[in-house]
């Protein structure tokens, strides 16, 4: 990382964010930037797929597809790094934890058996695990396969932010409160810069991602949050 005495004043670039323009050494660019489009999985985001299968509304993680495309193609036209991830457990289940088959299964969406319209639920392989076409990942863009809600547990995802030089990470995806905040939180605790794009992400409850983008936005404790337009404006 760089200190802030490191960049000149006439080269830093801040995002108008809050609580705080971002990053805050204004150290913005394509080399030490990348965005993660977090889970954007038809199990997510689908009829079919795991949360409609819970039986849980899936309008909200759905249209949040354009507006992260939108800001896929500005970064991948700028140079920046892009990291995609998957939740999804490995077919003979070892990474499965009791707890969370257990719920799924009460559920109704079992994780690894008894196929739904999107095959089995949150398995590796299997048509509800893809990320929607719309976002498809480029070959040279790194997926980072998780087992958890957290991008960082149990994944190389730090090893590869480490090997090239990123500092500063731009969220999007799904769940708002569920895996885009733990992998923020993750994030943050491990030095990573951390901006949250709040109509780039979605929660299966409006009122649950207000919160967490409240939280987010408000006393500077894990990052800062912003509309996609700012970040487009600044990167332009
Ligand atoms: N990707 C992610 O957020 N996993 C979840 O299980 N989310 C829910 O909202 N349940």
């Amino acid at each position: 990382m760089t200190t802030m005495t490191d960049i000149p004043t006439q080269s830093k670039r801040f995002v108008k964010a809050q609580s705080y323009p971002w990053p805050f050494d204004g150290d913005l660019r394509p080399e030490n930037t990348a965005l993660l489009v977090i889970d954007m999985q038809h199990d997510f985001c689908s009829a079919g797929g795991f949360i409609d299968r819970l039986g849980l509304p899936t309008g909200s993680t759905h249209a949040c597809i354009e507006p992260i495309k939108r800001v896929l193609e500005a970064m991948r036209a700028g140079g920046y790094h892009i990291i995609h991830t998957r939740e999804g457990h490995r077919r003979d289940a070892a990474d499965l934890p009791a707890t969370k088959a257990w719920r799924a299964k009460r559920g109704g969406a079992p994780i690894g058996s008894t196929p739904g319209p999107r095959g089995m639920a949150l398995t590796r392989g299997e048509p509800g695990w893809q990320i929607v076409p719309e976002l498809a990942p480029l070959a040279h863009e790194p997926v980072i396969d998780k087992p958890g809600k957290g991008a960082f547990y149990a994944t190389d995802l730090d090893a590869i932010l480490r090997l090239h030089g990123i500092d500063n990470l731009v969220f999007t995806g799904v769940t708002t409160d569920v895996c885009v905040h733990t992998t923020l939180r993750e994030a943050n605790d491990r030095g990573y810069e951390c901006l949250l794009l709040e109509d780039c992400c979605a929660a299966i409850n409006p009122k649950s991602h207000d919160m967490a983008v409240w939280q987010v936005k408000t006393g500077a404790i894990f990052g800062a949050a912003t509309h996609s337009a700012d970040l487009l404006e600044a990167i332009a």
